[in-house]
């Protein structure tokens, strides 16, 4: 019998006529890698409300992981962001892919209004760091369907009692990405799949988050 322990990395598939997802070509490369004794098992979700809720929740009973981290692409991010909040509201400046925007719903009804990431989001930030990645805390992962499924994720977490750990990073862009986009940042595939791994080292190592500053001024 295969005992050896798993970690779901999901990615999402592109969007908003993008060719490709950053978050999605990541995680390929980390399909089948062992870190510290568990392998990471991958899988794609739909850019689209509702849906990549019930695929992830689907995922984690298919897998049964103990730690299931979920990644997104971000316009204009320069570095790894590490999320620390989920927020209970579907304010979608876009469409999704299958044309849904919802201004100012719940996601759950009579759901609390947010829910922390259960990773150790400054751990994970500062193990990025010292590997020569660049990477934060992000305090808002937005109101489109990043925040979304990880709203619905940590929700589904909650509601099996916390047994296992869950959380989200948005990722920049590729560089053929920004390349035909005047002026917007970007990171290397390679960069981002080390990011993600030593973010994932991290979150194995530290059941307790560090005490350091992610915050920001406004
Ligand atoms: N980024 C979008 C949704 C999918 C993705 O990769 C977001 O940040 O909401």
């Amino acid at each position: 019998m295969n005992t050896i322990k798993k970690i779901l990395v999901a990615g999402f598939e592109p969007f908003g006529g993008e060719p490709v997802n950053p978050a999605l070509e990541a995680i390929k490369l980390l399909n089948g890698r062992q870190i510290d004794g568990f392998e990471i098992i991958t899988r794609s979700l739909p850019v689209v409300k509702g849906s990549s809720i019930t695929s992830i929740i689907n995922y984690v009973e298919e897998l049964d992981p103990e730690l299931v981290l979920v990644v997104g692409q971000s316009l204009g991010y320069v570095d790894i962001a590490v999320e620390r909040v989920a927020i209970n509201i579907d304010d979608f400046r876009i469409k999704d892919n299958e044309g849904n925007q919802p201004i100012d719903e719940p996601i759950v009804i009579g759901g609390p209004d947010a829910y922390w990431s259960t990773l150790p989001i400054k751990a994970m930030v500062g193990h990025m760091r010292a590997g020569g990645i660049p990477a934060r805390v992000s305090n808002t992962a937005g109101t489109f369907v990043c925040n979304h499924l990880f709203y619905g994720l940590m929700h589904a977490l909650a509601r099996e009692g916390n047994k296992r750990r869950g959380g989200f990073i948005h990722i920049p862009y590729l560089p053929e990405q920004a390349v035909r986009l005047a002026g917007q940042p970007s990171m290397a595939l390679e960069t981002i799949v080390r990011g993600l791994e030593l973010a994932i080292d991290a979150a194995l190592a530290n059941k307790q988050d560090i005490k350091v500053t992610g915050g920001t001024l406004c």
